[in-house]
C-alpha cells in the first residue's frame, strides 16, 4: 500500500490538513507533494485538472485510484484502517453528522477567519453570523465530549476522523483568539498538543510563501 497526498500550503490549506492529519496521526505511511498556491505549477498541475479532477487540493492517490474530496478520503481511508471512526455505532453516527456539517457549513466563519496557522490575529467581537457559527461549533463539540468523550481528550475520546475534520477550526480559534467555554478550551488545547498537529505547525512555520489575499489584514480591510 502506498498513498500519495497532494496538498497546498500547510499554513493556509485547511482542506489539505484533514487527510494529512488523519494519515499522520494513525501512522499510515504516505508521501506528500506540496503545490504552492498562486504559482504556475499549481495552475499547470492542479487547477488545469491534470492531477486533480476538480482543480483543487487535496488529492489522494492510491495506485490508479484518485480520491479528490476530503470527506470521501476519510471514508476511503477508514474502510482500509477501521479504527479511524469511533467504534460505537451511536458515536460513529454523531461523528459522521458532525463531519458532514463541517464539510458543507460554517461559511461565515470560514470567510471571516481563514486558516492561517502561523498568525495570531485576535478578533475581539466577531460579526453576528460568525458568532452564530462559533456558537454552533461549541455546542457540537460540547455535546460530543459530554456524550462520547470518556476515553480520551478528543471529541469522541480517542483521536478520530472528526478531530482531523475540525483541526482547521481549532487552528482558527487559536489564531483569532476566539472566546470559548472551558470544555472547548480544553479540547482546543488537547488537539493543538497532538504530535501530528505540532508537526503541521512546524511545517507551516518553515514555509516562506505569503499569500496576501489570505492574510487577515486583507480580508478585514476589504469589508
Ligand atoms: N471539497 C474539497 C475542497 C477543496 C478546496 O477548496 N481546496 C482549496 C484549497 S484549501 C483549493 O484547492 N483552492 C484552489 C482553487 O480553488 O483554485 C475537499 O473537501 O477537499
Amino acid at each position: 500500500m502506498s498513498y500519495t497526498l497532494l496538498i497546498g500550503n500547510k499554513n493556509y490549506s485547511s482542506w489539505s490538513l484533514r487527510p494529512w492529519l488523519l494519515l499522520h496521526a494513525f501512522g499510515v505511511p504516505f508521501s506528500e507533494k506540496r503545490y504552492v498556491f498562486d504559482t504556475p505549477e499549481f495552475a499547470a498541475e492542479i487547477q488545469s485538472r491534470k492531477l486533480s479532477p476538480n482543480g483543487k487540493v487535496p488529492v489522494l492517490l492510491d495506485g490508479e485510484i484518485v480520491v479528490w474530496d476530503s470527506l470521501a478520503m476519510s471514508e476511503y481511508l477508514a474502510e482500509r484502517h477501521p479504527a479511524m471512526w469511533p467504534v460505537d455505532a451511536t458515536a460513529r453516527a454523531h461523528a459522521r453528522c458532525a463531519c458532514a456539517e463541517m464539510h458543507s457549513g460554517f461559511q461565515a466563519m470560514r470567510n471571516s477567519m481563514p486558516m492561517n496557522v502561523r498568525r495570531s490575529y485576535p478578533i475581539a467581537t466577531p460579526d453576528a453570523d460568525v458568532q452564530k457559527d462559533i456558537d454552533r461549533l461549541q455546542a457540537l463539540w460540547t455535546e460530543a465530549r459530554g456524550k462520547f468523550g470518556g476515553d480520551g481528550p478528543f471529541l469522541y475520546g480517542k483521536f478520530s476522523v472528526a478531530d482531523a475534520y475540525f483541526a482547521p477550526v481549532v487552528f482558527r480559534f487559536n489564531t483569532y483568539a476566539v472566546k470559548t467555554t472551558p470544555v472547548v478550551a480544553d479540547y482546543v488545547k488537547a488537539l493543538l498538543a497532538h504530535p501530528s498537529m505540532q508537526q503541521w505547525i512546524a511545517d507551516s512555520a518553515a514555509e516562506k510563501e505569503v499569500v496576501d489575499h489570505e492574510e487577515p489584514e486583507h480580508i478585514h480591510a476589504a469589508k
